[in-house]
């Protein structure tokens, strides 16, 4: 099988890096993976080679020969569709994988997402004008967490006792939070499984991508301001912010 992702190291390309390891961990053949890093903070999902293959203009993509995959938790479904095996249960047990990956993206992206974007990233919005989305987002992921938490009462993962798609779309947001600053510490059940989640192999060699692996868990303070400032020119770019046609409309 040959693949193409153009991704970038973030929560939203590891989930995909952490599926394809994942999956050579179930003997799955990736045959070749043309991997190619893309620049957010220099704005190259903006250009047309790019949008030609997400209009959406983020990544993660996957290209598998004429089709290519938009959206996260969509490229962990397709390639657990085409490569059968544990990660995504045949029969009653799928219902249970996919609607957690769909809570993913619908609640924990944005809210994770948000909350460090106003924490971390929007260095041009004013401190007064940031309390609120800070609060909103906060207390949304801090609840998200208590759900996340009262559902692994009782189980290994999310879904039971196996691995699912489920914990790879949930897992790069929640080991992020004190990047996000949003404390979880007070959630036994979500710290182990963080625990779990990150003590499996394929979950390393996925984090690895992009990242020197001494910095995988422990991002050095360069690291650190290098993200701060990527993100500051990703959240600042007007691009992100608004439809240019729009903008010359208004
Ligand atoms: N819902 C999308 C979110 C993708 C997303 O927000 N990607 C970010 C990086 S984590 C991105 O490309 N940001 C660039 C931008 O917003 O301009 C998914 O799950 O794939």
């Amino acid at each position: 099988m040959a693949y193409a992702l153009w991704t970038s190291p973030t929560p939203n390309g590891w989930k995909v890096t952490i599926m394809l390891e994942e999956l050579i961990e179930v003997c799955v053949d990736i045959q070749s993976l043309e991997l190619r890093t893309i620049n957010i903070a220099a704005g190259e999902q903006f250009t047309d080679e790019f949008t030609a293959h997400n209009p959406n203009q983020k990544i993660p993509v996957l290209i598998d020969g004429e089709r290519s995959i938009m959206e996260s938790c969509a490229i962990l479904h397709y390639l657990a569709e085409k490569h059968p095996s544990t990660l995504l249960p045949a029969g009653d047990g799928r219902w249970d994988v996919l609607q957690w990956l769909y809570w993913q993206a619908a609640n924990i992206g944005p809210a994770f997402g948000n909350k460090l974007s106003y924490t971390r990233y929007m260095d041009d919005v004013e401190e007064a004008q940031k309390a609120h989305p800070l609060e909103r987002f906060g207390n949304e992921a801090t609840r998200l967490a208590g759900v996340l938490d009262r559902r692994l009462e009782g189980r290994d993962f999310v879904c039971g006792r196996t691995f699912t798609i489920a914990d790879i779309a949930i897992y790069p947001w929640l080991r992020g939070y004190k990047w996000s600053k949003v404390d979880i510490t007070d959630r036994p059940n979500v710290m182990a499984w963080i625990g779990r989640v990150r003590a499996r192999p394929g979950v390393g060699r996925g984090l690895a991508y992009g990242v020197p692996k001494d910095e995988i868990d422990h991002w050095s303070e360069e690291r650190k301001a290098l993200y701060r400032k990527g993100g500051s020119s990703m959240t600042g770019n007007p691009r992100a912010r608004a439809d240019e046609s729009l903008t010359k409309r208004g």
